[in-house]
């Protein structure tokens, strides 16, 4: 079958799962030459079995908040792929959460993880829980509650949580205690970016904005670029971002906004490193609110209510928050403002019409997948660690980060190249992370 045929299918299947389609949509039509080219992939359905989850779990999670109330959310956990190692991925809590994103969270995972070159496979879980507002009391109870059902899914062999949006070192850590207690399995590594004394890998936290601005070192230096002095756009102000900021700062650009879902904060002489440390007591408030950094630094921060970080004047911009985050207009208005390089770190942060406009305007374009992997690349190296029960250092962790992001650079480059010379790559990335699961799919016969 065509992957415009399995396409129309999965759209008549899954009506309404549109981050799902979506996700699927761009690989089907980056990897469609590659995938008529090797007919021993139609004849085992490759792609039929690619898009379709290998199960998904759903459960309730009932918890009671400080007022004494019952409070009911739905949690889940989705294991996609297993071709080339254990289930790994994030767990996402935010208000929005549906099925359908996950879906294509744990989609996008596959890819990415093949394109670490360490073996694993994809997963992405997590609830409609809202953090936002809620006590620290209240965010352990969750967390508890949602490992109750969680423990029996997961195994440090088997299925390898972490964090993603709304889940971060302090909830990573409810949760394992959780874990432990229940299944009294003392393995720390069932789950990654625990804390760094009681197995967590140094630089975990750092690592999704450390291997991303690597990547965008690699990209400008292949478009014959420096990207010291330039300027950037960041959104969010979450640990994406965070780290983001702080090599984005090293390697010498400077970062002259960040937003919240209240506006953005315009930053015109650059974020300090007071700025950035000020982020992480943001993010532990749970205010969900970008105002907090203007009222905090009313000199060098500028708050605009309702706006995006699209709106100021950059170089680059770097989505570093949610899913299609970055639309069409907003890639007008960062063209027409001067901005020359767009690289995802949030996962499939620009609309489908975005990237075209920028594909298609002469904007360096990399997607997602291959920009933040070094998140899961560090966590691959937390279970590396605790599997052999040692812990590396700063320098040995970043190393290693910056050969992955290097040979994932590599292999866009490898994969990307177009007879013009120009390197697209969205399909680098899509069509070498399904060479890969697609070859293992087919060793491992019809499973
Ligand atoms: O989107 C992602 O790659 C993550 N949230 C990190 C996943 C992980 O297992 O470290």
């Amino acid at each position: 079958m065509k992957t415009s045929e399995i396409m129309a299918k999965l759209q008549a299947k899954y009506p309404g799962e549109n981050e799902y389609l979506q996700a699927v949509q761009e690989v089907l039509e980056s990897i469609e030459d590659v995938y008529n080219m090797h007919p021993e992939f139609e004849k085992a359905k490759i792609v039929e079995r690619m898009v379709e989850p290998d199960r998904i779990f759903s459960f309730r999670v009932t918890w009671v908040d400080d007022m004494g109330e019952v409070q009911t959310n739905t949690g889940y956990r989705i294991q996609f792929n297993s071709a080339i190692g254990p289930y790994k991925g994030g767990l996402r809590f935010h208000k929005a959460v549906t099925p359908s994103m996950l879906k294509f969270l744990g989609f996008e995972q596959t890819f990415k993880n093949a394109l670490t070159t360490l073996p694993m496979g994809g997963a992405k879980g997590g609830s409609d829980f809202d953090p936002k507002g809620k006590s620290n009391a209240e965010i352990m109870r969750f967390c508890q509650a949602f490992m109750a059902e969680l423990w029996q899914c997961i195994g440090p062999d088997q299925d390898v949580p972490a964090g993603d949006v709304g889940v971060g070192g302090r909830e990573i850590g409810y949760m394992y205690g959780m874990y432990k207690k229940l299944a009294r399995e003392y393995n720390t590594g069932v789950l990654t970016g625990k804390g760094s004394t009681w197995g967590g890998s140094i630089l975990r936290p750092e690592a999704t904005g450390f291997g991303a601005l690597y990547f965008v070192d690699h990209v400008l230096r292949t478009a014959g670029k420096d990207i010291a002095g330039k300027t950037i756009a960041v959104s969010g102000f979450g640990n994406v971002a965070w780290g983001a900021c702080i090599k984005a700062s090293q390697l010498g650009a400077k970062v002259v906004a960040i937003s919240g879902p209240d506006g953005v904060c315009h930053i015109p002489a650059g974020i300090t490193k007071e700025m950035i440390d000020y982020m992480l007591v943001m993010r532990a408030s749970n205010r969900d609110k970008v105002e907090d950094m203007a009222s905090r630094f009313p000199e060098q921060a500028k708050f605009i209510a309702g706006k995006k970080s699209w709106s100021i004047p950059v170089d680059i911009a770097l989505p570093c928050a949610f899913q299609n985050e970055l639309s069409e207009d907003d890639a007008k208005e960062l063209k027409a403002n001067g901005c020359w390089c767009c690289c995802e770190v949030s996962n499939m942060g620009c609309q489908p019409g975005a990237i075209h406009f920028f594909q298609h305007n002469g904007v360096l374009f990399a997607p997602g997948k291959a920009v933040n992997a070094g998140g899961v690349a560090t966590s691959g190296l937390e279970m590396t660690q605790n599997a052999a029960h040692i812990s590396w250092t700063a320098d040995e962790v970043d190393s290693k980060l910056h050969q992955i992001m290097q040979s994932i650079h590599e292999q866009c480059v490898k994969f990307g190249t177009q007879p013009d010379g120009t390197i697209d790559y969205v399909k680098g990335a899509n069509i070498a992370g399904f060479m890969k699961v697609a070859q293992a799919m087919l060793e491992q016969g019809i499973i």
